[in-house]
C-alpha cells in the first residue's frame, strides 16, 4: 500500500532568501493536494547534503523535484547529475543582475544532465509546480480532472474581466 502522505514532489532551494519566490509553488501544490516537502539545500554552503538529498530522492518516493538558485545557481544542475527523476528549475531574481546570472546559470546545462527551465522569479514558481502536477497526472487521472478544471477556471475568470472600459 502506497503511503498517501509521502511527499511527491521535493521543492528545494539555495538559501532561505529564496523562500518568497518560491513558496507560490507550494501554493499551487497545496491547491492541488500534491503532498511536497519544502528544503533548503545549497549547491556551495551544503555540498554533501546536497549530493545526499539528490541520491535519496527517488528511492524516498520523490517523483519530481523542483529546485530554486539565484546568482550562481549550481543546485538544478547538480542535483540533476545525481537523480533520474525529472528537476526543474526555477532562477530566482538576484539582487545584482536580477536573475539572468540565475536564468544563465541554469538553463545552459551540458548534453546529458536535463533541466527544464522555467522563468525568472514567481511565475517560474507557479508554472515548475504546474508543470510537477502535469508530470503526476500523467499516471493519475484525478490530477488530470483538477488541470481541466483549473484551466477552465483561470480562462473563465480572464474572460470575465476582460472589458476594461
Ligand atoms: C544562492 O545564492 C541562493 O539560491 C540565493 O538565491 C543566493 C543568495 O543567497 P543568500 O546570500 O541570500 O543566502 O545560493
Amino acid at each position: 500500500m502506497t503511503d498517501k502522505s509521502a511527499p511527491l514532489v521535493g521543492i528545494i532551494m539555495g538559501s532561505k532568501s529564496d523562500w518568497e519566490t518560491m513558496k507560490p509553488a507550494s501554493e499551487i501544490l497545496d491547491q492541488f493536494e500534491i503532498p511536497h516537502e519544502c528544503r533548503v539545500v545549497s549547491a556551495h554552503r551544503t555540498p554533501q547534503w546536497m549530493a545526499e538529498y539528490a541520491e535519496q530522492a527517488e528511492p524516498r518516493g520523490l517523483e519530481v523535484i523542483i529546485a530554486g538558485a539565484g546568482g550562481a545557481a549550481h543546485l538544478p544542475g547538480m542535483v540533476s547529475s545525481q537523480t533520474i527523476l525529472p528537476v526543474l528549475g526555477v532562477p530566482v531574481k538576484s539582487r545584482a543582475l536580477n536573475g539572468l546570472d540565475s536564468l544563465l546559470s541554469i538553463v545552459q546545462m551540458p548534453g546529458g544532465v536535463p533541466v527544464g527551465t522555467l522563468a525568472i522569479g514567481d511565475a517560474g514558481a507557479i508554472n515548475g509546480a504546474l508543470l510537477a502536477i502535469r508530470i503526476l497526472a500523467n499516471s493519475r487521472p484525478e490530477l488530470r480532472e483538477k488541470l481541466h478544471e483549473f484551466q477552465q477556471v483561470q480562462t473563465e475568470t480572464v474572460m470575465e474581466n476582460s472589458v476594461l472600459k
